[in-house]
């Protein structure tokens, strides 16, 4: 079974994307939830199933990827703006800023 870049999703967290929201909203694949939901399983440190802000800060560093959960970052992905993360608002943000984040990397390429 394929492992779900861990890398690409830090990365993600990483950047603020532009600040245009995609429309209409990207859509997760079955693939996409796939990947996530054992990315999810990984960073819910205490298996409550919510992921918190320092869940995925101590993630990313535990993988030495020296980025930090930007808080634009998190106000896209914590959609209800409850300070945690459920499996679906986790999947869906991903995809969102996976969305910015391709938008952004082609303007750059132009
Ligand atoms: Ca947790
Ligand atoms: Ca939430």
């Amino acid at each position: 079974m394929k492992r779900p870049s861990i890398a690409l999703c830090i990365a993600l967290l990483a950047t603020g994307g532009p600040a245009v929201a995609q429309t209409p909203a990207p859509k997760a694949t079955a693939e996409d939830a796939r990947q996530l939901g054992a990315f999810f399983k990984e960073i819910d440190a205490d298996r409550n199933r919510r992921l918190t802000k320092v869940e995925m800060s101590v993630f990313a560093q535990r993988h030495k990827l020296g980025v930090f959960v930007r808080n634009r970052s998190w106000r896209i992905l914590d959609a209800d703006g409850n300070g945690t993360l459920d499996l679906d608002e986790f999947v869906e943000g991903m995809v969102k800023l996976r969305a910015e984040w391709t938008a952004e990397q082609k303007a750059k390429a132009k």
